[in-house]
């Protein structure tokens, strides 16, 4: 999130199989998003981008920059899953303009047409399940032609299903989801995705089936890490434990 690519190489070299770089929420702009996935691919690590609400523009320049997956925010009906699809995949899945001269550099594919022929089963697309109205269409939109996987965002999902009151990831409402998602997502043959804010929950979700975990960010590793160090040195100060 912090939109710095040393930071999510230095990540990405403590052996995690994949690095996010969050567009959307996070401070990546153009230059450093580009920077950032060569930075993730030269650490052994699959780049992947979240883009911001509804830039499907984006979708394509990100793998174009050489990212390995694309991670699309509130996809909450077939329209969108369909539009995302189409930004992402090459015909005759979608309508994937050509032109990934970077992505070809770092993959070391010399032949324009061996990243054309790999690119659709070799890049995936997660579609994020977070409101109501794409929980109750998470069947559709994992069936989805050029969807891949369904990634939930709890926090997203738990604000409105509670109507803004509240961000409980394990509120009954938001748990019962959790397990409807991973349903739809498997019942399609798709990988199921889920947020967690840390490593405890990551494993708790691995246990319940999910495929595809994310474990905090660099923000919360250098706070934990910070607030860790406090504790030690006895000096008391809150560490809030926020999402992100
Ligand atoms: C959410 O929980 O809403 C997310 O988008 C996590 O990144
Ligand atoms: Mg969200």
């Amino acid at each position: 999130m912090m939109g710095s690519p040393i930071v999510a190489e230095t990540i990405a070299r403590d052996g995690f199989a994949a690095v996010v770089l969050d567009a959307q929420h996070g401070l990546w702009d153009t230059s450093s998003l580009i920077a950032g996935v060569g930075a993730v691919h030269h650490a052994g690590s699959a780049p992947m981008v979240r883009v911001p609400l509804a830039a499907f523009d984006m979708v394509s320049r990100a793998l174009d920059f050489g990212a390995e997956a694309v991670i699309a925010p509130m996809i909450n009906n077939v329209a969108d899953a369909r539009q995302f699809a189409l930004a992402a995949k090459y015909p005759p899945l979608g309508e994937r303009s050509f032109g990934p001269p970077r992505a070809l550099m770092l993959q070391g594919q010399f032949a324009a047409t061996d990243y054309l022929t790999a690119a659709n089963d070799g890049t995936l697309t997660l579609a994020m399940i977070e409101t109501p109205e794409a929980l109750s269409n998470a069947e559709a939109i994992a069936a989805t032609p050029g969807i891949d996987a369904l990634f939930i965002g709890p926090y997203d999902l738990a604000t409105s299903l509670s109507a803004g009151k509240a961000q409980d990831v394990n509120a009954p409402e938001v748990d019962k989801a959790i397990d409807k998602i991973r349903d739809a997502a498997l019942k399609a043959g798709k990988i199921p995705g889920i947020y967690c804010r840390d490593a405890e929950r990551a494993v708790d979700m691995a246990k319940r089936g999910f495929r595809f975990l994310t474990v905090g960010s660099d923000f919360s590793a250098v706070r934990d890490s910070v607030a860790a160090s406090m504790k030690t040195l006895a000096v008391t100060r809150a560490n809030t434990k926020d999402p992100f």
